[in-house]
C-alpha cells in the first residue's frame, strides 16, 4: 500500500468511527403529566406495556389517560442528549372505553435544558378503531434535545377524556461515546503522522 493509500486508509477509519452510531430506540428516563386518572400512570407510556410487537393490545391498564380534562402535557426526559429522528405515538384506540378519548391534535416542543422549549411542530393523530392497533410515527428531524413535551389540544370527540397508550422516540446519542471518539482522534492522529513522514520523505 502506498504512503498515500495508508493516509488516506487511516483517516476513513478515524471518520466512520466517529460517525458510526446508528439510530435505534432511545430508553427515555421519565415522563411526568399535567394531570393523571385513576391507575392510568404515565409510567404506562414508556414501559412497553401493552406493546407486543409493533401492536398495542389496547388493555386499559396498559395506557395513561389525563384525570377528567381534554386538554394538558406530558413531559418525556430522555436523559441525555439526543439527535432525535422521530417519535411513535400509540393513541389511546378503541378499548375501554371509546375511540373518542384518542388525542387529535398534538403540539411538539424540544429542549435541551428542560427550561427553554422551542415548537417543532402541530401534529394531528389518527384514531385507532380496532384492537390490538399500530403506532404511528412522526419525524422530528434529528433535532438534538434531551426533553420533548407533548401539548395535548384535542381528542376524536369523547367529553371527560383524552390519553394514549405508548410513546417510543428512535435517535442517536449526541454525546460521543468515549470509545469511538479515542478511536476516531487515534485515526486522525495517524493519517496526521503519514502525511508528516510523506512530506519529510518529500525533502
Ligand atoms: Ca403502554
Amino acid at each position: 500500500m502506498s504512503r498515500s493509500s495508508r493516509v488516506i486508509a487511516a483517516m476513513l477509519i478515524g471518520a466512520s468511527a466517529l460517525a458510526s452510531a446508528q439510530a435505534a430506540e432511545i430508553a427515555v428516563a421519565s415522563v411526568t403529566a399535567s394531570s393523571t386518572f385513576y391507575t392510568y400512570n404515565p409510567v404506562n407510556l414508556i414501559n412497553g406495556n401493552g406493546l407486543s410487537g409493533d401492536l398495542h393490545s389496547g388493555n386499559w391498564e396498559a395506557k395513561w389517560l389525563l384525570d377528567g380534562v381534554n386538554t394538558g402535557n406530558l413531559t418525556f426526559d430522555l436523559g441525555g442528549l439526543y439527535k432525535i429522528g422521530s417519535t411513535t405515538i400509540w393513541n389511546y384506540g378503541p378499548g375501554c372505553c371509546g375511540e373518542g378519548r384518542s388525542v387529535q391534535d398534538l403540539s411538539i416542543s424540544l429542549s435541551t435544558d428542560g427550561v427553554n422549549y422551542s415548537e417543532f411542530g402541530a401534529f394531528v393523530l389518527s384514531k385507532p378503531t380496532t384492537d390490538p392497533f399500530g403506532g404511528e410515527t412522526l419525524g422530528l428531524g434529528d433535532t438534538t434535545a434531551r426533553f420533548v413535551r407533548f401539548d395535548i389540544k384535542s381528542n376524536h370527540g369523547e367529553a371527560d377524556y383524552t390519553g394514549l397508550s405508548e410513546v417510543k422516540f428512535d435517535g442517536v446519542s449526541a454525546v460521543p461515546e468515549a470509545s469511538s471518539l479515542a478511536c476516531g482522534l487515534i485515526g486522525l492522529a495517524t493519517a496526521a503522522l503519514l502525511q508528516r513522514r510523506r512530506n519529510n520523505a518529500a525533502r
